[in-house]
């Protein structure tokens, strides 16, 4: 069973759009085998983001997901990796289809909702670097 991690980004809970994301996850048949509210720092998001850390968004990304808390999960079933990207939809807001979470609900791209890892390396190193296992 592969493994990925999600996080609900400081929209997601300031927008009351938590519960429908999380519906969503659950009736696609994952399983949240962890979950946990937390406060993220500039540092851990400059480690998080190391490949966008030279974009020009890059403080306002910062300063969006240092907004509130996130709800950060280990999300478990076949090919979750790439089926929770597919579920969230594309990065851009205008890119993401109807049907998708960003697709959806984001109307912006620094303010997309949602993250999740985007292959089997970062997911481990993701959830190792959130929930330390
Ligand atoms: P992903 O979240 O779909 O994997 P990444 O390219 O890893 O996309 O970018 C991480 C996050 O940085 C995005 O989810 C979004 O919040 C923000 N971001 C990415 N590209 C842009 C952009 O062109 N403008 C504004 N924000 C962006
Ligand atoms: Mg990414």
């Amino acid at each position: 069973m592969e493994k990925t991690y999600i996080m609900l980004k400081p929209d997601a809970m300031k927008r009351g759009l938590v519960g429908e994301i999380i519906s969503r996850i659950e009736k696609k048949g994952y399983t949240i085998s962890r979950i946990e509210t937390k406060v993220l720092t500039a540092e851990v998001l400059k480690e998080h983001y190391a490949h966008i850390a030279d974009r020009p968004f890059f403080p306002d990304l910062v300063n969006y997901m240092t907004s509130g808390p996130v709800v950060a999960m280990i999300v478990e079933g076949p090919d979750v990796i790439l089926g929770m990207r597919i579920l969230m939809g594309a990065t851009k807001f205008e890119e993401a289809t109807p049907g998708t979470i960003r697709g959806d609900y984001a109307y912006c791209t620094t303010e997309n909702l949602i993250h999740g890892s985007d292959s089997a390396e970062t997911a481990a190193a993701e959830i190792k670097r959130f929930f330390g296992c």
